[in-house]
């Protein structure tokens, strides 16, 4: 096991957020945060990320043997809870009070990590919505998005429906064929502008909200697309009706011990950021 005694860059001081990134965020639904951490940073934390994400991983198929979700990245959930370099990284009180600017909220939970790796060849991540997926009794989710290597174009960075946040829940679609053909239909139909896909550094953040439509396209690249992810909710907030079978299946997975209307604050939801501690 990784130590987080190795001289670990430490990743909990505050970093100068511009008013111009917080406005883009709240107007459009995603905003990307250069340099949110250093090269260095990044290359301090990236082996024992790769290590606790290999042993996360629980889908061992071949490429060709998945299906549309599958093909789109190889997905593992929970580094932070394999080894203490993780741990920090997830935990970053840097990253979490950015979060929590940008929401405007005084303190944020962790929901989970994720990391997303798209394969060399590997499809498009469909169109959806992550909110639908949670069953949290609010709108003001965000996630971190957080290139552990340099990501062009080619290599399948995030895509957006700017603005498409304020639509709210559209439809219960999980992510897949329906729900790229569904969203990639409405983002048509109602002119939503399309974001993003852009180049990342390693250490560049890509922030999204939790309703915003977004996708990512194929990564046409022979270079793997490592990035890791960190979900963030406020402080307060409480558990939603589980009313189908993915929010049961995440309140089991994020929440657990946790019942529909108590505060989503179960063992594996610490507090990331609190101004008013
Ligand atoms: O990494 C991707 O391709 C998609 C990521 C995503 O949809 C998310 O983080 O919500």
């Amino acid at each position: 096991m990784l130590s987080a005694s190795m001289a670990l860059p430490d990743l909990s001081d505050d970093f100068a957020l511009s008013p111009a990134s917080v406005d883009a965020f709240r107007e459009r639904g995603h905003v990307v945060v250069r340099g949110l951490a250093s090269a260095a940073e990044i290359a301090a934390h990236r082996p024992a990320l790769l290590e606790a994400g290999a042993q996360s991983r629980y889908d061992h198929r071949p490429l060709e043997e998945r299906d549309t979700y599958g093909r789109a990245f190889v997905q593992m959930f929970n580094l932070w809870r394999r080894n203490d370099v993780a741990r920090a990284f997830v935990h970053s009180r840097r990253f979490a009070k950015v979060a929590a600017e940008l929401l405007g909220v005084p303190a944020v939970r962790l929901y989970h990590d994720q990391a997303l790796f798209k394969e060399p060849g590997g499809g498009p991540t469909p169109w959806h919505q992550d909110q639908f997926y949670w069953p949290l009794e609010t709108d003001q989710t965000i996630t971190l998005w957080m290139p552990l290597v340099p990501v062009t174009p080619e290599m399948g960075p995030m895509a957006f429906a700017a603005g498409s946040q304020r639509l709210g829940h559209l439809g219960d679609f999980p992510i897949g064929d329906e729900s790229e053909a569904a969203f990639e239909r409405i983002v048509a139909e109602r002119g939503l502008r399309r974001a993003g896909e852009t180049s990342l550094a390693p250490g560049d953040a890509s922030f999204h909200s939790g309703w915003v439509r977004h996708r990512a396209p194929a990564n046409r690249t022979d270079r793997l697309r490592e990035a890791m992810t960190v979900i963030y909710y406020p402080d307060g907030t409480r558990v939603a009706p589980l009313d189908h079978p993915n929010r049961r299946f995440d309140r089991d997975a994020w929440l657990r011990g946790c019942e529909p209307g108590d505060l989503a604050a179960g063992p594996h939801n610490p507090v990331l950021y609190d101004e008013r501690a």
